[in-house]
């Protein structure tokens, strides 16, 4: 199995251009939950230890329904395939750019949630337009066992997001296991009360979102993963629910500008035009660099070729 990986704001992106599981043709959907239901063994041999790393996001290169995308891409954690995944965007981008594959200039990707755009600006720097994105519950209150009431609102951005406004817990790197446990709490919580999208879709990460110690900077955030882990960019699916959130709420203008950190102080650029729905079209530029160009291999012989379950 072929891979190239590289990170988005300290945010691993494992691309897998070979040796992975035929999952046929069709609406990029349905090769998703394909994935999802059928080939889980597969992407946590490549996501778990000690092949893998925590945090880290798959992305496995699928031919596009549409012949004007440069690739289609299904983005897969430990635990779930993704909707869409903006830091691992950034990185496939880098990765094509990389294997001399794109140039500068607007491509489109198909992913899961549908196409986006992406501006490859140097070997480093991405500009992702992203699906429209929008708030769908807002001031939701959550009876969270262990913590109490705790209020936040439902948005979309590729995936589903329960965001937090401001963070009970300081968003520090010092805090990052309270940070965890709580929003691991709030995740299930959600779950468990049926808080989510429109058709159910359950919440999959938690947003936590602070003032920026810094002026520099508009917020910083914590976000969790449905793996339990938390992205160490600004998660690029994240910041487009969240823009979706400022929109609804006027506290941003469309084309102005913001810089969202991290809870590690990776920051994307953000920012919004109105989309044809109601929602918002998010525009959200990083950096991603490679790491590693490698095969993996799998012995029959290697006790925890399958990665190790805890
Ligand atoms: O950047 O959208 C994102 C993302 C989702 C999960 C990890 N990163």
């Amino acid at each position: 199995m072929h891979v190239i990986d590289s990170h988005t704001g300290g945010e691993p992106t494992r691309v897998i251009l070979s040796g992975a599981p035929d999952l046929g043709k069709g609406p990029l959907a349905d090769r998703a939950r394909k994935l999802a239901t059928e080939h889980k063994g597969f992407y946590r041999s490549v996501m778990l230890e000690p092949r893998g790393q925590p945090a880290m996001v798959g992305a496995l290169l699928v031919e596009p329904v549409d012949p004007t995308c440069v690739t289609g891409v299904i983005f897969f954690d430990v635990d779930a395939v993704l909707g869409m995944c903006g830091h691992g965007t950034i990185g496939l981008t880098v990765t094509l750019a990389y294997q001399g594959r794109i140039s500068a200039g607007h491509h489109k990707i198909e992913t899961p949630a549908g196409v986006v755009t992406v501006e490859l600006h140097d070997a480093h720097t991405v500009t992702v337009t992203n699906i429209e994105s929008r708030r769908v519950h807002r001031d939701v209150t959550l009876d969270v066992p262990g913590y109490g009431a705790v209020t936040g609102d439902v948005a979309y951005g590729g995936n589903w997001f329960f965001i937090v406004d401001p963070s009970p817990i300081p968003v520090e790197t010092a805090n990052i296991r309270q940070l965890t446990e709580m929003t691991v709490a709030i995740r299930e919580a959600a779950i468990t009360c049926g808080i989510g999208g429109e058709q159910g879709e359950p919440i999959d990460h938690v947003i936590f979102q602070d003032a920026s110690p810094n002026p520099e900077f508009h917020s910083r955030n914590f976000v969790l993963c449905p793996d339990n882990n938390y992205d160490r960019s600004p998660c690029g699916t994240g910041s487009s629910a969240r823009l979706a959130c400022l929109a609804a709420d006027g506290a941003l203008e469309p084309g102005e500008e913001i810089t969202q950190q991290s809870v590690i102080g990776s920051t994307y650029r953000l920012s919004y035009q109105p989309g044809p729905n109601q929602g918002v079209i998010p525009s959200i530029t990083g950096q991603a660099h490679i790491m590693s160009e490698a095969t993996l291999v799998f012995d029959e012989n290697d006790p925890f070729r399958a990665g190790i379950e805890l």
